[in-house]
């Protein structure tokens, strides 16, 4: 196994004078505890896929079968900041997964490209949300489309892009890849990570890159509102980070075949935030104010949300539901490091329009 990286998510930190929750050792301390705990070797590769070379080295030197390509700009608050940030996420993103697939094409068709998506790429249509692919019936005749999409920020689109470039990789050069269109990610711990303090990985809580859950039960601990934009009536589908990790573990085991482009929606349940914000806020043993925001986003306050998410399940996915116990765990991981917070990146300041003049 190797992992490449260019600490690009360290970057982001240093720029919004925000860290992780949890304190994350450098990388070569957690490939040294992961030997020790487990008995393998990781290798590592320091690089950026938008470096062509590097990542044509790296995957002739390396040979995988499998690349899981996780290494994008992930938040969508971060993408909407301004015009650069909104650029540079889509550059980054659609440029270096362009660059791996140049490269599996031209090393090796066979490897298998397991990429991290979004299920906000289909955003929150009227219609069912299918696996990635739509039957459609138009003036009489049937087809198999790519399924629309209705994403709500330029890091969601970036993911689009992907997307397409990947479908169009597999039809024409006969590649194999899985898309995961992933829901909002909860919890902090897998049974890997908890084998030793050095495997921690990251715990954002700024609203920047903090996701929604893990906000709400940092805000309960410290005693601050639960910081709920709009009515909380927009739905999303949630996972469990040890679902996550699974997820990948059942993808790259039952790889896509030759000219598949495979889409699994990888999510286990739909909560609206308001829904959220009162799980939260009943498990908490204390007192818990919930503040609605002026939702500095632009996004459908109430709609329809049904997803079909069978595929992982049918390759022996056992999801784990969001529960009262897994909710107080992270309550006590929360008190531990409750002094690394910094309050002023609690509040939301990215707005959807604010940066375009008007
Ligand atoms: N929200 C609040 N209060 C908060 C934070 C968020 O009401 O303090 C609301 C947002 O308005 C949104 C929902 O909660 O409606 C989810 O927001 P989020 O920040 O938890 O998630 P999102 O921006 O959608 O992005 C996260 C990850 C991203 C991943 C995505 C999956 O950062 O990498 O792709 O979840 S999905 O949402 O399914 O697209």
């Amino acid at each position: 196994m190797a992992v490449l990286d260019n600490f690009a998510r360290r970057g982001y930190d240093v720029e919004l004078g925000a860290e992780s929750l949890v304190p994350i050792e450098d990388l070569s301390t957690r490939i040294e505890a992961w030997q020790e705990v487990s008995g393998r070797t990781i290798a590592s590769y320091e690089g950026d896929l938008l470096d062509a070379g590097f990542v044509f080295d790296t995957v002739r030197d390396f040979r995988p079968e499998s690349i899981v390509h996780f290494a994008e700009q992930r938040s969508a608050p971060y993408s909407m900041i301004d015009r650069e940030h909104a650029v540079y996420t889509q550059h980054n993103n659609v440029v270096g997964n362009l660059n791996l697939l140049y490269a599996i094409a031209e090393i090796d068709p066979d490897i298998h490209l397991v990429k991290l998506g979004t299920m906000g790429e289909y955003g929150t249509p009227n219609i069912d949300i299918e696996e990635g692919w739509l039957e459609v019936e138009h003036n009489g005749r049937r087809d198999r489309m790519l399924y629309p999409k209705k994403p709500g920020s330029f890091y969601h689109l970036s993911k689009v892009h992907d997307s397409h470039n990947i479908e169009f990789a597999c039809r024409i050069w006969d590649l194999r890849a899985t898309d995961l269109n992933q829901g909002v990610v909860y919890g902090q711990q897998t049974p890997q990570t908890a084998l030793d303090p050095r495997l921690a990985t990251r715990f954002d809580y700024d609203a920047v890159f903090g996701t929604v859950l893990n906000r709400f039960v940092i805000q309960a601990v410290l005693g601050q509102p639960l910081t709920v934009y709009g009515e909380g009536g927009q739905t999303r589908g949630v996972i469990d980070i040890r679902d996550t990790v699974e997820c990948i573990r059942l993808a790259v085991e039952n790889p896509a075949e030759r000219g598949e482009f495979r889409v699994f929606n990888q999510m286990t349940e739909s909560h609206s935030v308001a829904q959220i914000a009162d799980i939260v806020a009943k498990c908490f043993p204390g007192p818990v104010q919930i503040e609605h925001l002026d939702n500095p986003r632009v996004e459908q306050a109430e709609h329809y949300y049904h997803v079909k998410h069978t595929g992982l399940v049918e390759l022996g996915l056992q999801p784990h539901l969001l529960s009262d116990t897994l909710i107080e765990s992270m309550f006590d991981l929360v008190g531990a490091n409750k002094h690394r917070v910094n309050d002023d990146r609690l509040h939301p300041t990215v707005r959807w329009r604010g940066a375009i003049k008007s």
